[in-house]
């Protein structure tokens, strides 16, 4: 921004990832940023999350990498079991990932924000919108930005406000995922031969519908995520039930007393298409724009990283020209997301991540998009990784 523009205001609503990201993109790209978070206390409520390097070029961009390291891992391997016979092992060496708890990258970005000076509210319940780029705060106060991002999870309030057409496509599965201690060495003594520090993929489809995924968030942590069909009470069971659990992987017993102590909620898995994503001075990002089924774990990848490409298209703007950088800026990002979207709803619709081997071919092509890259918008997958 040259010294002579007057600086810029964005207005965001929501502190999700989507909505820090592009708080702290935006502050270090001069402009004056708000953030409205409707809870009480800005803190994550899930439970861990994968992240391909997508979202890691973004947080590298962000400055926040080495952050990041020290409180996560790359488990060893993606290991995929069917009724516990391994089916693949997949190292996934030529693709960058790291596991991590929720809390923690919520609380990396939630600092990064403050240390660039974005002014966070929390208790701020932002109930409409209008394309020329005003909110309204449940107080009844409007509030004018150049640009507001649109980060309000699944049940967006800005959606509705700017009655923007969509579907919602809901799944036969859902999940219920919890943070537990580690306890590798306990299981270590029920199964020596298993390399605990992978990843790994428990499908069971007989005599029921249950998986456990079981993915390392760092040394210490654990994170839980237990599958199971809608219409199945027990496997749905919050607290879980023990025995049903237990009775299918007797191995992971010490980890799933754990999930006991913990508060956990199941999730049915669905997918949300919007007509479109951006109406004006108004951008859509995350859940709101494109909730989806958790298979390839793109959820917060595609959130993260369409909030920052926003971003920089907004920023590369002049004021004026937002509206039209906006558009232009749904136009080359959104195929990506809309293919990651049916990709990971494919898979949960067919339970394919089940047969192992999936890191492969097309579905890589979010995982190794390169939203940093200027010329992103040529990138070609055909047979899987460059
Ligand atoms: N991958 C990850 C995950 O958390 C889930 C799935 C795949 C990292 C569930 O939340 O397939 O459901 C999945």
């Amino acid at each position: 921004m040259s010294m002579n523009n007057k600086q810029r205001h964005a207005e965001v609503v929501g502190a999700g990832f989507a909505g820090l990201t592009s708080a702290v993109a935006l502050a270090r790209r001069g402009w004056s940023v708000r953030v409205h978070e409707q809870g009480s206390q800005l803190r994550e409520q899930g439970a861990g999350i994968l992240l391909w390097q997508n979202s890691l070029r973004v947080l590298e961009d962000l400055g926040l990498i080495d952050e990041i390291y020290a409180g996560s891992m790359t488990p060893h391997a993606y290991e995929t079991r069917m009724q516990n016979q391994t089916v693949s092992v997949e190292p996934l060496t030529d693709v960058w990932w790291r596991t991590m708890t929720r809390p923690f990258l919520h609380n990396t970005l939630a600092t990064a924000a403050q240390r660039e000076g974005v002014e966070i509210v929390t208790s701020s319940e932002v109930v409409g919108a209008t394309p020329s780029g005003s909110i309204t705060l449940a107080s009844g106060e409007t509030v004018e930005a150049d640009l507001v991002i649109g980060a309000d999870g699944v049940g967006s309030a800005v959606r509705t406000s700017l009655n923007i057409p969509h579907e919602r496509q809901m799944s036969r599965d859902g999940i219920t995922r919890f943070l537990v201690p580690r306890r590798k060495a306990d299981l270590q003594k029920l199964e020596p031969d298993t390399d605990w520090d992978n990843m790994i993929d428990f499908w069971n489809l007989d005599p029921r519908v249950l998986r456990v995924l079981y993915t390392p968030a760092n040394d210490d942590v654990l994170y839980l995520a237990l599958m199971a069909p809608v219409d199945d009470v027990e496997g749905t069971e919050v607290p879980i039930n023990l025995d049903v659990w237990t009775s299918i992987h007797p191995q992971l017993a010490p980890v799933l007393e754990e999930t006991l102590k913990v508060e956990g909620k199941y999730f049915r898995y669905q997918t949300t298409r919007l007509d479109y994503w951006v109406d004006g001075r108004i951008a859509l990002v995350g859940d709101a724009a494109n909730a989806m089924c958790p298979a390839l774990a793109q959820g917060g990848g595609c959130a993260m990283m369409n909030a920052f490409t926003l971003v920089e298209a907004a920023t590369a703007a002049s004021a004026s020209e937002i509206p039209e950088a906006l558009i232009a800026w749904e136009a080359i990002e959104r195929p990506y997301t809309d293919r990651c979207q049916t990709r990971s709803q494919n898979y949960a619709d067919t339970r394919g991540m089940s047969q192992g081997n999936q890191f492969q071919g097309e579905v890589m092509e979010t995982m190794i998009y390169n939203p940093t890259d200027p010329n992103r918008g040529h990138l070609s997958v055909k047979g899987g990784l460059a």
